[in-house]
């Protein structure tokens, strides 16, 4: 009963300030608090090309993942993410799950000697530390689900973020563009195709790596015409004292494999029209790329708005969808035609959309009663139509 009002008493000196020791405590505290405070504002004054290099800095080696079947885009944002780490004295590796199939990622891969492992599961993944680049949540590949990436740089819409860093911007027409800032606050120099980048410039934006960069930025927004920004715009400006514009134009038209044009060619011969909508099935294909180029290619067609194609490689029937068309959602029109197929998968955006169908399970094998492909392709139309 006693011990209970000296403590009250003890309290109460210290409340009126009485006590050096508390005194001087508090001031510590202060002391913490203003230098945490700018701590944090010079922290946030930092760049986003300066955090990124900051956050791979001290580390001994990097895996950079691009999305699966990665496009110009995401392959020049590895090379630019790839040359960061390096300049910060980091062994980076660039790795992708899937193919590198369109004869535009193919060109690029070739002509400006973009260096990548192809991977088959998470056990191939290089290291523990990860840079996802044009993507912002792993997947492609077995096991993706368990990896936590370091750092994410990204202009889609998603949730995922890195441990340390996330720098996602779906306003952007391209990754190529954010990658593009960070050299610029980084401070790069430029080094044109004639003006090898010497040995000792360790952040050097050389002639491969623009041209890739601008070159995965024109590929995203339909050449410059879809999707920009001004950032996008200023990016290709900064990046244009380094560009190679030989190989620029190597990789924006390289040669087609005669599959290709064959099976574009069956896409617009085997088309069925019902008002403003097409539907093609081009038969056996060995290049599953071929479908959505076919897509691009039968959505130019006069008067026709939507266009679904399709074809089968190994039991699998390729689906890729365009739209022109306000009515048609095609990656919603997609899903609803799929949604009674067991195993199969479709989305999309409003604008163009996919899916595969594994085509026993698609003809009855399971649930359903089953359907043929002209049964499927009548589905199509309904869906594409908006009678679901
Ligand atoms: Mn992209």
């Amino acid at each position: 009963m006693q011990g209970v009002p000296a403590v009250g008493v003890g309290q109460a000196e210290a409340l009126t300030g009485t006590d050096p020791l508390l005194l001087a405590a508090m001031i510590v505290g202060l002391l913490l608090v203003i230098g945490g405070t700018a701590w944090t504002f010079l922290r946030l004054r930092r760049t986003p090309g300066e955090r990124f290099q900051k956050v791979l800095a001290g580390r001994e080696e990097v895996a950079i993942l691009t999305h699966p079947n990665p496009d110009p885009d995401a392959m020049a944002c590895a090379m630019g993410a790839a040359q960061i780490a390096e300049a910060a004295g980091v062994d980076p590796t660039i790795q992708y799950a899937g193919q590198i199939r369109h004869q535009e990622n193919r060109a690029f891969r070739t002509v400006l000697e973009f260096d990548a492992d192809q991977i088959e599961g998470k056990a191939d993944v290089a290291c523990d530390d990860v840079v996802l680049v044009d993507h912002n949540v792993p997947r492609g590949f077995p096991g993706a689900e368990g990896i936590e990436p370091i750092a994410v740089v990204d202009h889609h819409p998603g949730n995922g973020v890195g441990t340390r860093f996330t720098d996602v911007r779906p306003d952007r027409g391209s990754c190529a563009s954010i990658v593009a800032d960070y050299f610029e606050q980084l401070g790069a120099d430029r080094y044109g195709p004639e003006d090898p980048a010497p040995e000792g410039d360790t952040l050097a934006l050389d002639s491969p790596l623009a041209t890739g960069l601008v070159f995965g930025l024109q590929s995203d927004t339909n050449r410059l015409t879809e999707g920009c920004t001004q950032a996008d715009f200023d990016a290709c400006s900064y990046l244009y004292p380094a560009i190679d514009s030989d190989r620029l134009e190597r990789i924006a038209n390289p040669q087609v494999t005669a599959e290709t044009l064959e099976v574009k060619a069956r896409a617009i011969q085997n088309r069925t029209v019902d008002g403003s909508f097409a539907v093609s099935h081009v038969g056996e294909i060995t290049d599953a790329d071929t479908i959505p180029q076919s897509a691009d290619e039968l959505v130019r067609l006069e008067g026709v708005g939507a266009v679904v194609v399709m074809g089968e490689r190994e039991g699998v029937l390729h689906v890729s969808g365009r739209s022109r068309d306000d009515r048609v959602h095609m990656g919603e029109a997609l899903e609803a035609a799929v949604e009674d197929v067991p195993m199969a998968s479709a989305g999309g955006h409003a604008r163009m959309g996919g899916g595969q169908l594994s085509i026993d399970h698609m003809e009855g094998i399971g649930p359903s009663d089953g359907m043929n492909v002209p049964e499927f392709s009548q589905r199509l139309f309904e869906c594409l139509r908006g009678d679901v």
